[in-house]
């Protein structure tokens, strides 16, 4: 039976058998007011209905996904932590689930975290097992949570259990597999700390990560990702890290990594197995990655890697945020386990200067354990080498690019033209009226937190800013402000609400929506776009609406110039819903975004607390105007205190 059917699927199945895993129920973990966040459910749909309609899924062995147990997982995790996460989906956690959540690094819980967790650990298990047993070729994990930040005893950066690291154990742990040398290539953006923790003195298992690290900014915003740090005891010379000195990077950059360290090392290790911590968050398009990585480039990586371990490759999905970028990295990749395409060519685009420099510390440091390292890179490739980026680096964990996907996807050859980011990567449905309103300038008068411009620079460039917990998608449009402004108005500033995701217990700072002589606030006014004043409005008003047309566009600026203020309906439930019209500067309307009136008869009444902010965010405040220079630093500590003791 078995022979016969196996037979007649060969015509359309590939001769290689490879496999691939999703599941549905993977998409049970999400934020739990479905707020948006970039690591969503969306992100593994989006891949696997991707394969699926490209005839990918059907010429491999479908799987599906299986808790892990977790004997399995406590090899990698403490038991509090196995714990915490088995039970956290539990009824007795639902009042407590966020106060958990607030407390991590970049960590939401539901009730469907658990099952997901314990399903994306099982499932890489399931295809490395098939894969080191022989019954499959190689396998794709398309899986979430993301693992490759999940440490010892913590859950931080999206993942919850480490999935690579549960997997690797397990194969090594099994003696009659075979499996005793692994690789793991981790080409996630971010650094894979919780797996190089993990493998710190396993001489068994070489751990490689290139990375965005700029020189510890980046996240998760240490110096574990830097190029020193390479294993101690015996593990020592087994953990090697590319740390990128600057976004952009690209499949130049990448490919130049390869030929120059990794498969190099990985010739004179000879691993039996391969497990890729596979993120597509390097990928051209990417609102966290702000790198450059075509799919042509994925799929030359993962070929170069196809000649070792004799083909036994597992990749596991990681971050990566564009749909329609991961799906088409995701797609390259499928194709070359397949081994249907032949995949060659080169790039046109050179690595950067950085890059070079990189690979000569990396190669330094691990020349002692690696020979094949010891010479030094010849000066004429080195010569060859893109120019520095022109963008300085802030105090930025996220360098989105300022110009578009298109642009950078010309910088680089593309020989299989069919793999492309499509031009829908920058949201299909919203198209017309960002165009329309690009063109059109506003001030947009900050009172709060924005007036500090790194903070605020979030809200464009997208990231987070360190101590916030909070990510920020950013604009579409990732222009910096033109112009910045302070002025004066005759307006009250408060502060409210009892406490928030991003600054914990404390009020935030509100305007009065409607003017009073004796009153002044200092405003920081940031002349952009109205297209990035739409992108503000949405950040500022977390709500599901999905932005296909304009919160606030030309009929509204008419209509608040006329009227003084405007709510907005789509977003009623955020807390800066009321748009306010303050004048014009220079014939640029100023607006400002703030609660309505009615919010400030509830915070009269008591209905709604008034409330002192945080010291955190107070300190943002004092930053923000002592930096624009309206005031000293004691008259703003006061200038503060008072707007947050005088009755309203
Ligand atoms: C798996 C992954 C990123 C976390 C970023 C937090 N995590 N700011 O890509
Ligand atoms: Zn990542």
């Amino acid at each position: 039976m078995e022979a016969v059917e196996t037979a007649s699927r060969s015509t359309s199945r590939s001769l290689r058998r490879v496999g691939i895993l999703y599941d549905e129920r993977m998409c049970r973990h999400h934020t739990p007011d479905d707020e948006p966040h970039p690591e969503n459910p969306n992100r593994i749909r989006a891949i696997w209905n991707k394969l699926q309609s490209a005839g990918i899924s059907q010429r491999c062995e479908v799987l599906s996904a299986k808790e892990a147990e977790d004997k399995y997982i406590l090899s990698v995790h403490g038991k509090s932590h196995v714990d915490l996460i088995r039970n956290i989906s539990s009824q007795q956690y639902n009042s407590r689930r966020n106060r958990i959540a607030s407390k991590l690094n970049s960590i939401y819980l539901n009730e469907g975290s658990s099952e997901a967790a314990y399903l994306a650990a099982g499932s890489v298990i399931e295809v490395a097992k098939r894969v080191a047993k022989g019954e499959l070729d190689s396998a794709f994990a398309i899986v979430r949570p993301p693992g490759h930040h999940a440490e010892h005893d913590e859950a931080m950066g999206f993942c919850l259990f480490n999935n690579v690291a549960i997997a690797t154990n397990f194969l090594l742990n099994e003696k009659e597999l075979g499996i005793n040398k692994i690789l793991i290539v981790d080409w996630d953006v971010h650094h894979g700390n919780g797996t190089q923790k993990t493998f710190w003195k396993d001489p068994r298992v070489l751990f490689f990560s290139v990375h965005r690290h700029e020189f510890g900014s980046f996240y998760p915003s240490n110096d574990d990702g830097d190029y020193t740090m390479i294993g101690e005891g015996p593990g020592a010379g087994y953990n090697i890290n590319v740390p990128w000195e600057n976004g952009r990077c690209g499949d130049a950059d990448y490919l130049a990594v390869w030929d120059h360290i990794l498969i190099p090392v990985a010739k004179q290790f000879n691993p039996d197995m391969i497990l890729i911590s596979a993120g597509f968050d390097a990928a051209v398009g990417d609102p966290l990655g702000g790198c450059c990585v075509t799919p042509y480039g994925y799929a030359m990586l993962l070929r170069k890697l196809m000649d070792f371990a004799r083909g036994k490759i597992v990749l596991a999905l990681e971050g990566g945020y564009n749909l329609a970028s991961i799906s088409n990295s995701a797609l390259a990749c499928m194709e070359v386990l397949l081994d249907e395409k032949i995949v060659t060519g080169s790039t046109e685009a050179y690595p950067f200067e950085s890059t070079w420099r990189v690979i000569q510390v990396v190669r330094q440091e691990l020349k002692a354990f690696w020979s094949v390292l010891a010479d030094e890179v010849p000066t004429k490739l080195i010569s060859q080498k893109a120019p520095i980026p022109v963008k300085k680096i802030l105090i930025s964990s996220c360098d989105s690019e300022a110009e578009d996907v298109e642009e950078l996807l010309q910088e680089v050859i593309r020989p299989l033209s069919t793999l492309r980011v499509d031009e829908d990567c920058r949201e299909s449905a919203s198209v017309s009226w960002r165009s329309d309103l690009s063109n059109i300038d506003i001030w947009y008068a900050t009172f709060g937190s924005n007036m500090w411009k790194p903070r605020f620079l979030f809200y464009i460039e997208g990231g987070q800013v360190d101590g916030m917990q909070k990510l920020c998608s950013g604009s579409m449009d990732k222009r910096p402000p033109k112009e910045i402004l302070w002025k004066i108005f005759p307006h009250r500033l408060f502060f409210g609400r009892e406490s928030t995701r991003t600054w914990g217990l404390g009020g935030v700072a509100f305007l009065h929506p409607e003017s009073k002589n004796e009153d002044i606030v200092h405003m920081c006014l940031y002349r952009i776009t109205l297209e990035q004043f739409n992108d503000v409005l949405h950040q500022e008003n977390i709500s599901s609406y999905d932005m296909s047309s304009p919160l606030f566009d030309l009929t509204s600026l008419d209509c608040v110039k006329e009227k003084g203020s405007i709510n907005l309906e789509a977003v009623k439930k955020g807390w800066y819903h009321n748009v306010v019209y303050l004048g014009m500067e220079r014939d640029i309307p100023i607006l400002t975004m703030t609660c309505d009136l009615s919010d400030i008869e509830n915070f009269k009444s008591g209905k709604v607390p008034l409330h002192a902010p945080s010291e955190d965010y107070a300190n943002t405040l004092v930053k923000g105007l002592v930096e624009g220079g309206q005031l000293s630093e004691e008259e703003a500590v006061s200038y503060i205190k008072e707007a947050a003791t005088k009755p309203l």
